[in-house]
């Protein structure tokens, strides 16, 4: 039994079998930092390749990240500050008016395995809300999904609203009927087509 293993069994989206991994190795005293680094995470970036290659799609990818959710929540209790070497802080949701969430949901799952720490206010998120819940927790960054063409234009709001206010959080919009054109239009820094390569695109924002 290995790191290894934990690995393989998020690529076959078992999460019973990663949930009964994280334990044995927690119990084994195994680091936390490498359960959650080399097993989860680094399978979550296997994920965002074959993803990106066309060799998985958005249902296996939900599993995927299911299960690395369910290992994650094992390892939580156990995590130190340091373990998880948050690659930065970030609070997403889906625009006021809008209820869609299941691209939101993997979008967070995966930055979550990606190592960020992820603050998902869920739907129908007002402009307010995610700026105040930024400044609280002293994000990195702000991500808003959109499903509905009607719904778009709150994204804008948000981002006006913070240059408004003098704030620099970082922004990133996605979602089905949004694209690079209506980010650059509303002046958000970042736009990403599907999950993984939002997470590329966090980690480029965030480091820059
Ligand atoms: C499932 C669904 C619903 C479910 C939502 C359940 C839920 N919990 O999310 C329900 C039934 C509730 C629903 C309701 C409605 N829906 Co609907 N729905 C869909 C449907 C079929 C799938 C959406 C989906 O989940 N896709 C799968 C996910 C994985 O894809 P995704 O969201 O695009 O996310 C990916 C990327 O976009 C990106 N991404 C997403 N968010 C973000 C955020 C960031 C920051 C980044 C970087 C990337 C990113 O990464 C994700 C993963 O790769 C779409 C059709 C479609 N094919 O899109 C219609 C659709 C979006 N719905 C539509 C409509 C009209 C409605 C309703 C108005 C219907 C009605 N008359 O009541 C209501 C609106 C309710 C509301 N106020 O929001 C229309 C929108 C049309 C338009 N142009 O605006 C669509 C396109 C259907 C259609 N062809 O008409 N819907």
């Amino acid at each position: 039994m290995s790191i290894k293993d934990i690995y393989a069994a998020v690529l076959e989206f078992d999460s019973d079998q990663v949930v009964k991994l994280v334990k044995d190795e927690i119990s084994r005293g195994t680091e936390i930092s490498v359960i959650l680094n080399d097993g989860l995470i680094g399978a979550m970036d296997e994920v965002g390749r074959l993803f990106s290659a066309g060799d998985l799609f958005v249902p296996e990818m939900l599993l995927a990240a299911q299960a690395m959710k369910a290992g994650l929540e094992e390892l939580k209790p156990h995590m130190k500050q340091g373990d998880s070497r948050t690659k930065g802080t970030v609070v997403i949701g889906t625009v006021k008016g809008d209820l869609h969430d299941i691209g939101k949901n993997l979008v967070a799952m995966m930055m979550e395995g990606a190592g960020f720490e992820v603050i998902d206010l869920g739907v129908d998120v007002e402009t307010e809300r995610f700026i105040q819940t930024a400044q609280e927790h002293n994000a990195d960054m702000i991500c808003m999904s959109a499903l509905l063409t009607t719904t778009m234009p709150e994204m804008g709001v948000t981002v006006e609203t913070l240059k408004e206010k003098g704030l620099n959080f970082k922004t990133m919009v996605g979602g089905a009927p949004v694209t690079k054109e209506f980010a650059d239009q509303i002046g958000a820094d970042g736009y990403s087509p599907d999950a993984p390569s939002a997470v590329e695109m966090a980690r480029l924002l965030i480091s820059a």
